[in-house]
């Protein structure tokens, strides 16, 4: 990408926060000015809420940038903050309120998982596995993923979450980088009814040459399983008769947490390393602030333990809270499309934090299923994970939020650990689209190819501009490709690889990945401000749009539709879209070409892969499909694409 972005959509709508919201929140304008005086300081008193085996006295230290250190003289185990600090008082109150896809319920007592936590810790030291030993969880969303991620904190032993929608040979790649002693895993998982075999898995994931020498299975489907004697051991059996309680390993602040791949565009997965002290410190506090988290509220995060997202904002900071939160295992489709509005009636959820690709969906399913339910429990939700369009914000709002709920959409990636740009509910007065602000703490701007600041209403490259605590620290055994990927293109700033706009009040707009981008006659267009123009049609679910080659143009755009309800796409809706486009944005913006398909392909953590629509539009070969969470949409819409309308 050369020259900005240009800054085609506009957005009028504004919701200030209520009086209830700014008199009650957690963080109030006082929190912010703190911060913007002193950021050294604020995140000091925020790592200061933690449980500390040893104080920290310096809190910053930047002598070998950009390995920066936070609180590094410090120890600590980050499973006293998360469970041992809060029994006296709250031993009784709930952490997880589960449910499983058949529909069987359990109810976990902060007493209860410190309880689990303790029991299998010890059941991982007898088998020999403690400090600075890897440990592989590949694993539905059953209780005991939460206590395999704290045992191994409790230990010591940096965990590696492997989705475990992820195949085979994603398991064995991962486990032979971080070096993985042992995988905790399950017989199986339920998805939509059916059994995901993920012992079998991580049977194939072992064959041939491996560093795994244990593998522990959760009973949970009743599967018929292989077992290898001596390397396999059943969770049930191995906890069976351990000691209640377990002595935390001390930790430094800036040992190793976890271990946490993520795909990135090319090239072998990337092993983001986390710290303890630190990350610990950047999601409590973000989760106390952004989620304005109080004694009776439900949370309930609708996010999988196997991304970023279940690590940060439904294990470690919601229990270094003493929060209550639901956890759902299975499919949002299953028996019923209503299944998670059941969820927040029954459960009475009064915090709801999920991502614009689920939000799509629902729209398209139809209005009618959250109407069902009664949802008047909720009373703040939140967006992760992509660009939340003006209208899906405005659907959200309405339907799920009955018009009274804030919407928090929290940028950040598995990178930064913790939410970086965000709206703070009692303080912020809201637009449909924008994360607003960094957080407090944060020092983030947008820049252009110098590295210049932007002047508001211009767009560019997001930048953060100064370290925070919960920053990954290197990527797991490749020390160069950390400095090379985020901290050489604007030397001396982290580069998350995203673009953004600001608006006249300096408001944050992400526009979605710089590869992205598209160079139409010389000009930069977002695919964000493309695709919310046309989810902006009544007709419109959800878009994807890529920049194919053109001749005449450079590239000329290509725009993917998926319908609401029962809606056809036709030759008249899709001039009818096109026309929309060109009068919400500007003709320039035009798709040249529209194909409407039932799907888009996601990855498996729900964002669109527009490098596949990319391939598809320019007739070439598919790259690598395998991290496609919906392979088969592929063809439908290459069949679609070569009948396509074009100008
Ligand atoms: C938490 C997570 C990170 C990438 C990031 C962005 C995109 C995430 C938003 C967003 C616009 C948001 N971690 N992204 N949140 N874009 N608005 N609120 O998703 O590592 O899996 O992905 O996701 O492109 O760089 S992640």
């Amino acid at each position: 990408m050369s020259g900005a972005i240009e800054n085609l959509f506009h957005e009028d709508r504004r919701f200030p926060p209520s009086d209830v919201m700014k008199n009650g929140a957690n963080a109030k304008e006082e929190l912010v000015a703190r911060a913007a005086a002193d950021p050294l300081a604020f995140w000091a008193g925020e790592a200061e809420k933690l449980a500390w085996r040893k104080p920290f006295t310096q809190v910053l230290d930047d002598s070998d940038a950009p390995f920066y250190r936070w609180f590094a003289d410090g120890t600590l185990n980050v499973t006293e903050s998360c469970l041992d600090r809060h029994l006296a008082e709250h031993g009784d109150r709930v952490a997880f309120h589960w449910e499983g896809e058949p529909g069987d319920t359990r109810e976990i007592s902060y007493r209860q998982l410190h309880l689990e936590v303790c029991q299998f810790a010890n059941g991982l030291r007898s088998l020999g596995i403690g400090k600075g030993d890897t440990v592989a969880i590949y694993m539905g969303m059953v209780p005991e993923i939460v206590v395999a991620m704290l045992a191994c904190a409790r230990i010591g032993a940096p965990h590696s979450v492997v989705f475990g929608g992820f195949s085979s040979d994603a398991l064995r790649e991962r486990n032979a980088d971080a070096n993985s002693k042992a995988v905790i895993t399950c017989d199986g998982a339920w998805r939509r009814g059916k059994v995901v075999p993920l012992k079998e898995n991580v049977d194939v994931a072992l064959e041939g040459e491996t560093t795994v020498e244990h593998v522990i299975v959760v009973r949970r489907t009743e599967n018929e399983v292989q077992w290898t004697d001596g390397r396999d051991h059943w969770f049930d059996e191995l906890v069976q008769g351990q000691p209640e309680t377990c002595e935390p390993e001390i930790m430094n602040a800036e040992d190793l947490l976890y271990i946490l791949y993520t795909s990135g565009s090319t090239g072998k997965p990337k092993g983001i390393a986390h710290s303890q002290g630190g990350y610990l410190t950047g999601v409590s506090s973000t989760f106390r602030n952004v989620f304005d988290i109080h004694d009776d509220d439900v949370y309930w995060c609708t996010a999988d333990c196997g991304w970023v997202t279940g690590h940060s904002y439904i294990v470690y900071g919601p229990l270094a809270n003493c929060a209550t939160s639901v956890i759902y295992e299975g499919s949002p489709d299953y028996p019923d499309q209503d299944r998670f509005w059941a969820l927040v009636a029954s459960h009475g959820v009064t915090i709801l934090y999920t991502a614009p690709t689920a939000i799509r969906t629902f729209m398209k399913w139809g209005d009618h299923l959250p109407a069902r339910h009664d949802l008047s429990s909720l009373r703040l939700l939140g967006s992760v994970g992509e660009p939340i369009n003006p209208e899906a914000w405005m659907w959200y709002h309405e339907h799920i939020g009955g018009g009274k709920c804030p919407i928090v959409d929290t940028w950040w990636q598995t990178e930064t650990g913790a939410i970086m740009i965000t709206p703070l509910p009692g303080v912020t007065t809201l637009k449909p689209g924008s994360a607003t602000r960094p957080y407090p703490g944060i020092d983030a701007s947008v820049v252009d190819e110098e590295g210049n600041e932007v002047a508001p209403g211009g767009g560019g490259f997001l930048v953060v501009n100064s370290p925070w605590p919960s920053m990954l620290r290197t990527i797991h055994g490749d020390p160069e490709r950390y400095r090379e990927v985020y901290w050489s293109r604007f030397p001396g700033r982290y580069f998350p690889g995203d673009g953004c706009k600001l608006d006249e009040e300096s408001y944050f707009w992400l526009l979605g990945r710089v590869d992205d981008v598209m160079l139409v006659s010389g000009h930069n267009l977002s695919t964000t401000e493309v695709e919310s123009a046309l989810v902006d049609h009544p007709a419109v679910a959800e878009a994807a749009v890529v920049g194919r080659s053109d001749p005449r143009t450079g590239q000329a755009i290509a725009a993917f539709v998926t319908l609401k309800g029962d809606r056809v796409g036709n030759e008249e809706l899709l001039q009818e879209l096109r026309s929309h486009v060109a009068t919400k944005i500007g003709p320039i913006a035009k798709p040249a070409s529209i194909v409407f398909t039932s799907d888009l392909p996601k990855t498996r953590s729900g964002k669109i892969m527009r490098r596949l629509l990319r391939d598809i539009s320019e007739k070439r070969q598919l790259g690598d499909v395998t991290t496609l969470a919906n392979s088969e949409i592929v063809e439908a819409i290459r069949d679609g694409a070569q009948t396509s309308k074009e100008d």
